[in-house]
């Protein structure tokens, strides 16, 4: 399959490029490297160096014999090369990871809020309007978000809800009360795909995905060129990797609020597999599909737990500290969401096990020299009434 990986210089996008050209996928990566430039103007860095794009494809052609191409270019600001690389490379899919990812720097000001919506729904409409000009055939799988669907007081079903009101039924797309700009970004970008399904026959998945942690996939540990880019700072890092981070340098876990929030998670190496079984078990075309991409939940003091009771097998010193919370999000809260679709189709998850675990504390503890530990501690309100 030839596959269009867009956003492919990132924490995930990296590793799913790799992967798919492992399983014998013809791939190319479109990529701007601003998530390089965002990170500067916060003054955070990865863990683990990262190589330029062109070394690391380098290196993977040495490391596997495989060549992955390569275009530069901003698909929300530069429609027309955007549009010129679709229509030469001929996509069978298109997988789109090319978006801001951080909720705090959504949050940090308006023009940060700005930027991120329209960096975001631009990307995806020119996206949307590329394939519906060149392809309509050409499946796009999006990367969402669980976020979308905040924390509703009722089940949360896989993308669609079956609803009964005076006596009628319809269909709906889920309810959505998202928490950030950003998560609300990816919510206006499901609304957008889903009318490109209904009105220009497109063919979408809508990969719904919970938190993502892990170093290494199998591709990653085989050059250090091929790292991923791994934060564990206040804006970019999840809070797992963040953790475990936190946990090797000696600094307590920082728990927002008490800890009661609960996501949905999953291993790094999963995200890598359900996409492959999205793109090999395509929608029909005008399916707007929406799969709940992660595979374990837990509540954020629940995984502090965790974290502290691996860190203390391996002879660290982990301490828990209870902070304020400067996020706007519930902290005591029902949380059940389906998530069988992917492995209907052949998921078969990756456990956070404590051995899992133990890995990425190796991993984290031999960067441990790399860890800016003024990067850690959460600046960044929700309730803000700076006007930038
Ligand atoms: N949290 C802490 N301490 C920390 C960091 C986070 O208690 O040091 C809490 C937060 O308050 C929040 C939860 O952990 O309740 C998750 O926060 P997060 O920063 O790990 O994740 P989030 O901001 O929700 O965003 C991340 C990714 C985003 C992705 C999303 C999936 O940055 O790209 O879409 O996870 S989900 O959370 O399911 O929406």
């Amino acid at each position: 399959m030839r596959v269009l990986v867009l956003g492919g210089d990132g924490y995930l996008g990296w590793p799913t490029s790799m992967y798919l050209s492992s399983q014998g996928h013809e791939v190319a990566i479109v990529d701007n490297m601003i998530k390089r430039q965002w990170e500067a103007e916060v003054g955070v860095e990865p863990l683990i160096p990262i190589s330029s794009l062109c070394t690391r494809i380098r290196a993977w052609k040495e490391v596997s014999g495989k060549c992955i191409s390569s275009f530069a270019c901003d698909i929300a600001q530069n429609s027309h090369l955007f549009y010129k690389i679709v229509g030469d490379f001929k996509p069978n899919a298109v997988v789109h990871f090319a978006e801001q990812p951080s909720a705090p720097f959504s949050m940090i000001s308006r023009n940060n809020c700005l930027s991120t919506q329209v960096n975001n729904i631009s990307g995806t409409l020119n996206l949307m309007f590329a394939i519906q000009g060149l392809d309509p055939s050409i499946h796009i799988v999006k990367l969402g978000t669980m976020g979308e669907y905040g924390t509703p007081n009722i089940d949360i079903e896989e993308g669609w809800l079956d609803v009964e009101h005076n006596g009628r039924k319809d269909r709906v797309l889920f309810p959505k009360r998202p928490p950030s700009f950003y998560h609300l970004s990816k919510v206006h970008d499901s609304a957008n795909l889903e009318f490109g399904c209904r009105s220009w026959n497109l063919r979408v998945t809508d990969l719904n995905q919970g938190i993502v942690y892990g170093v290494n996939t199998n591709q990653t540990i085989q050059d250090t060129r091929l790292a991923t880019s791994f934060h564990y700072d206040h804006i970019f890092g999840t809070v797992l990797n963040r953790f475990i981070v936190q946990a090797v340098s000696g600094i307590p876990l920082t728990i927002y609020g008490n800890g009661g929030q609960t996501r949905g998670m999953l291993n790094i190496v999963d995200t890598l597999r359900c996409i492959e079984l999205a793109l090999n078990n395509p929608p029909e075309n005008g399916e707007f599909r929406v799969f709940n991409q992660f595979t374990e939940t837990f509540s954020v003091s629940g995984l502090a737990q965790m974290v502290q009771s691996v860190g203390r097998q391996l002879g660290l010193s982990v301490e828990m500290q209870y902070m304020d919370n400067f996020r706007n999000e519930a902290t005591d809260h029902y949380f059940n969401a389906k998530h069988t679709k992917l492995e209907t189709l052949g998921l078969n998850p990756t456990l956070l096990t404590d051995e899992v675990m133990r890995q990425m504390f190796r991993t984290v503890q031999s960067y441990a020299q790399n860890i800016d530990i003024n990067s850690i501690h959460p600046t960044i309100s929700w309730s803000h009434k700076r006007a930038k």
